[in-house]
């Protein structure tokens, strides 16, 4: 084996045992994807209660209040909507939704 090679197996190595040792945990710019129904909003203080599906890998399904990163997206919503977002945590606003969007409605079940 020439120094070159053996170099570059040490290299591979320490990436094979590092990398995912190292990679960061729940940094900033971890995203879980969400979805869930809006009970209430509450622009003034920038969140809205949303009755939150199962967040894989973080939190069964429940009810709780979510800030936006964004509170203009607030303005677009209403108790009834489905929505989807990343929840995220942001240096300087903690846990919150990304990029909330309206999934759009299922049609009712027609009465029996
Ligand atoms: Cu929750």
């Amino acid at each position: 084996m020439s120094g070159l090679a053996r170099s570059g197996a040490r290299v591979l190595v320490f990436v094979l045992i590092c990398a995912p040792a190292c990679a960061p945990r729940h940094d900033a710019t971890e995203a879980w994807p969400v979805t869930g129904t809006v009970l209430s909003v509450d622009a003034a203080r920038g969140q809205a209660v949303i009755a939150h599906d199962e967040i894989v890998g973080l939190m069964p399904p429940m009810t709780m209040p979510f800030r936006f990163e964004n509170p203009q997206e607030l303005l677009d919503l209403e108790a009834g909507d489905r929505v989807a977002a990343d929840y995220v945590s942001v240096p300087g606003i903690g846990p919150c939704l990304r990029g909330v969007t309206k999934l759009v409605q299922e049609p009712a079940q027609p009465p029996p």
